[in-house]
């Protein structure tokens, strides 16, 4: 048996209680030299025994109370660290080790089951980095790929997300807490979508009209920012092919696959992002690196994911400065930021939308650099005190304040503050619930103070406030537009359903904008008449009177059909189409701005196809006639403010309370 020294010890080796003469120490020396040289190697065997297990049980204790702080002060780095992470290049692969030990099982949601093996290999030629000609396989992971089990058919939203059962009494904002490890799809999944192209004929309307657009861009303006359509030349504003990468994923969806395939070579062998000039940070993240990262989720072509982490990494030292609130502008060849001269203040906006682009681009690297320091700026906003949830325009990047003199408005320069403050949440799920918190107070806020009805007919409009909040303001950008589709995306998310009917309202007044034009296209600018003498609801300036394609009150139609299933909201759109193919087509290819929506006798066109309307316009309307409104569905994708696909990397919490009624069309409507 073996002998472990202490318990063999006798009586005269145990220690002499009350004997004052000899020091313990010395007695336990003493004691020490008594024992053999075997049992003096086992006690120092038990002893380093001993301490190597008290030294393993504090680090796992350590750990995990580093952990926990951690998590705390890094909200979204943890959610991006819990999410599974995407095949990366190679430059990716270190940081991908560390964040595969933290990866969590793929979870399909409540009843779902995989469909079975639909990823196909497809060949096709491309062109390799020398200029051959080579063969090219790619991973196609074909749509439906999960089916629903033990449900019937129509219960499901058309979302494709499951219906909670129905409790009218519910409104509020808490939802019920899941399992939030609903996530993405897992590695094996990553394949490339394949989308069926168009399934009728307002869609094929809607796929010539981008080739016409296409076409025309293509040839006169090709890898340049914008065609201007008249004139048929190329316009550069910051040189980086503006319209060719906000297209990317517009032709992918609509399965213009060899235009793809041409603008994808001319982004591997021909894109430069050493311009030497300033560029726009917002205008770049959302139209150049939002495109970027949503041609490579969809393609999963690392071409796109490695223009998107050099881009990302040209433009970190906008957030070089010492609020930590980022420049309005960045030199991408020097990497050297500024504010704009006229102005050394940022626009609320413009810092407060750069997000969900940072953040995919951290979780696909790997690297948390990029959505560290865009998420500091959403969490130093989230800080700052608010009139009733609404910011100012403006905020200083010295010290992180608002310009409190500046205006507030859900128009330029403050919209897409707030669609990023719940499509964040929609991103990443409950670690950013404070930012869905923020977006529910600025629509208590926006009810308050900015939401209005005109005169005579009452229409739900949202005004502007000035000078600080003093007065009021009765002007509508057309960019406010947005704002009834991220309603609708909010009661999706969980808050309260009462804000689908303000929603509705606002989207009705936005097409009202276009229907009441004779040209049945809306101005930049409507003001709408409050008095009670009135006889016309809006009026616009005639400095205001320009329409520049844009996307947000089609983008919100698209939001509405798609979560009601109301096909008012397709007509309206189809409406809207057909006044841009009446009025803005330019024969010769492509379509262009108009100065003066009132007369259509006197349209002075402005020669300029903004990047937009292929990105985002003709985009949501495809989407908005599709059948298949599961094909791009808002439980897997979050769409960034340039339209461009982002992949949902948490889900938010399933809402608690009854889906959205469908809204009822009255009749006497002015829906026409
Ligand atoms: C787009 O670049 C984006 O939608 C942005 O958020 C606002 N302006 C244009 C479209 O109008």
């Amino acid at each position: 048996m073996a002998d472990f020294g202490i318990s063999t010890l006798s009586a005269s080796q145990l220690p002499l209680l009350g004997t004052t003469q000899t020091s313990p120490r010395k007695t336990i020396w003493r004691r020490w030299n008594q024992l053999s040289r075997l049992q003096k190697n086992m006690a120092c065997l038990v002893l380093v025994a001993v301490t190597l297990v008290v030294i393993y049980v504090l680090s796992l204790e350590h750990d995990s109370s580093v952990e926990q702080s951690t998590s705390k002060a890094n909200d979204v780095r943890d959610a991006l660290e819990n999410v599974p992470p995407a095949l990366a290049p190679d430059a990716a692969k270190p940081a991908e080790k560390k964040l595969m030990r933290r990866v969590v099982g793929r979870a399909y949601g409540r009843g779902e089951q995989h469909a079975g093996p639909n990823i196909e290999h497809l060949r096709r030629d491309a062109l390799d980095a020398a200029g051959n000609k080579v063969e090219r396989v790619d991973k196609v992971l074909h749509l439906h790929r999960v089916d629903k089990v033990g449900e019937e058919e129509g219960d499901d939203d058309p979302s494709g997300a499951r219906r909670p059962p129905r409790d009218p009494e519910r409104d509020d904002l808490e939802p019920v807490e899941v399992k939030p490890e609903a996530l993405v799809p897992g590695p094996a999944e990553r394949a490339a979508l394949r989308f069926p192209g168009p399934s009728n004929e307002r869609q094929e309307a809607v796929v010539k009209a981008f080739q016409h657009a296409w076409q025309a861009y293509s040839r006169y303006a090709w890898g340049h920012d914008h065609l201007k359509p008249i004139s048929q030349q190329p316009h550069d504003w910051f040189g980086l092919g503006l319209t060719l990468i906000d297209s990317l994923d517009t032709m992918y969806i609509m399965n213009l696959m060899d235009e793809f395939h041409e603008a994808r070579d001319w982004v591997a062998h021909h894109m430069n992002l050493d311009v030497s000039d300033y560029v726009n940070l917002f205008e770049t993240t959302i139209r150049v690196l939002g495109g970027l990262l949503s041609a490579h989720h969809l393609s999963q072509d690392d071409v796109f994911l490695k223009k998107a982490i050099d881009l990302g990494d040209r433009l970190l030292p906008a957030f070089e400065t010492p609020s930590g609130i980022p420049f309005s502008d960045v030199n991408l060849m020097t990497r050297r930021a500024r504010g704009p001269a006229w102005n050394p203040d940022s626009s609320t906006a413009e810092v407060a939308t750069l997000q969900l682009e940072f953040n995919q681009l951290s979780h696909i690297s790997g690297d948390s650099k990029y959505s560290d320091k865009a998420t500091a700026v959403s969490r130093h906003i989230s800080g700052l005190a608010k009139k009733e949830g609404l910011v100012p325009i403006y905020i200083s990047t010295k010290d992180g304040q608002f310009r409190q003199y500046s205006v507030v408005t859900m128009g330029a320069r403050g919209d897409s503050y707030y669609e990023y403050l719940l499509k964040q949440y929609a991103q990443l799920g409950q670690p950013l619930a404070h930012l869905r918190d923020d977006f529910n107070a600025s629509v208590q806020g926006i009810q308050h103070l900015l939401v209005k009805k005109s005169k005579p007919n009452e229409l739900t409009f949202l005004a502007e406030l000035m000078s600080g909040g003093k007065n009021i303001k009765p002007k509508m950008d057309h960019l406010a537009c947005f704002l009834p589709g991220t309603l609708a995306l909010g009661v999706r998310l969980g808050l309260p359903t009462s804000y689908m009917k303000l929603a509705e309202e606002l989207a009705h007044t936005c097409y009202l904008t276009y229907s009441r034009q004779p040209t049945g296209l809306a101005p930049e600018i409507t003001y709408f008449n409050m008095n009670s003498d009135a006889t016309e609801d809006f009026y616009v300036k005639p400095l205001d009177a320009h329409n520049l394609l844009r996307p947000e009150t089609v983008e919100s139609l698209w939001y509405l059909y798609h979560l009601t299933g109301n096909k008012t909201y397709q007509d309206w759109g189809w409406n809207i189409f057909q006044a841009f193919e009446k009025y803005t087509k330019v024969p010769t290819g492509g379509y262009t701005s108009i100065g003066n929506v009132l007369d259509p006798d006197n349209l002075s066109p402005r020669d300029s196809m903004e990047s937009f309307f292929l990105g985002e316009t003709l985009k949501y309307l495809y989407l908005l006639f599709s059948d298949d409104q599961r094909t791009l569905n808002l439980n897997d994708f979050v769409f960034n403010t340039e339209a461009h696909p982002l992949p949902v990397l948490r889900r938010p919490p399933a809402p608690a309370r009854a889906p959205v009624p469908r809204p009822v069309v009255r009749p006497g409507h002015d829906y026409i």
